[in-house]
């Protein structure tokens, strides 16, 4: 874990739990297996050429922040994060995406701290979110995601 120049003033980086990103083989597969055991919605589906995924949000919950979802992600191919990620360690948890208020004020915050960023700038992420990776080794093997939902 990365230290930190010390203790965060004012209030939280993080506001919510925006969704649990995890790793399948078969998208289609796994969206049938959540819908049926656990009866959730599929709030979207798509393709994310820049991330390397074949991508559905499950809602699980609404709250006045925001709703909550999972978020189950094919590999486009063997060479995408979601791909090496299969072949090293399996099926299972992937990332965290917390909502963030402003996710490039948090990545100028972070940068600051030190923490190892993967992405510079925010990225197009799923249902119109902007989105940041921080890097796995910088936050205690957790691959953690910073996700400004769309406005509205
Ligand atoms: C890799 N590692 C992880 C990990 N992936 N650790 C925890 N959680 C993960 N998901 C570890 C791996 O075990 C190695 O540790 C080390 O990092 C290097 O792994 P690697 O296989 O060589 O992979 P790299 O370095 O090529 O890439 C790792 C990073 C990559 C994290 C940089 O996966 C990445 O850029 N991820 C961000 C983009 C992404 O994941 N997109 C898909 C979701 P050892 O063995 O050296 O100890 S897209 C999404 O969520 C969207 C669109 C959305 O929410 O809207
Ligand atoms: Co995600």
């Amino acid at each position: 874990m990365t230290e930190t120049s010390g203790a965060r003033t004012g209030p939280s980086l993080l506001s919510r739990i925006d969704h649990v990103g995890i790793a399948c083989r078969d998208l289609d597969a796994s969206i049938d297996f959540y819908v049926a055991t656990f009866g959730l919605t599929v709030a979207g589906r798509e393709t994310n050429e820049g991330q390397g995924v074949r991508e559905a949000m499950l809602r699980v919950a609404d709250a006045p922040g925001g709703a909550s979802y999972v978020q189950l992600l094919e590999p486009l191919g063997p060479d995408t994060p979601v791909g090496k990620f299969l072949d090293s360690r399996g099926e299972g948890v992937h990332h965290i995406g917390y909502g963030v208020a402003d996710v490039a004020a948090a990545l100028d915050q972070l940068r600051a701290d030190g923490i190892r960023l993967v992405d510079e700038r925010p990225r197009h992420g799923s249902l119109g979110a902007a989105i940041a990776f921080l890097h796995p080794k910088s936050v205690g093997g957790v691959l953690t995601e910073l996700v400004q939902a769309a406005a509205g």
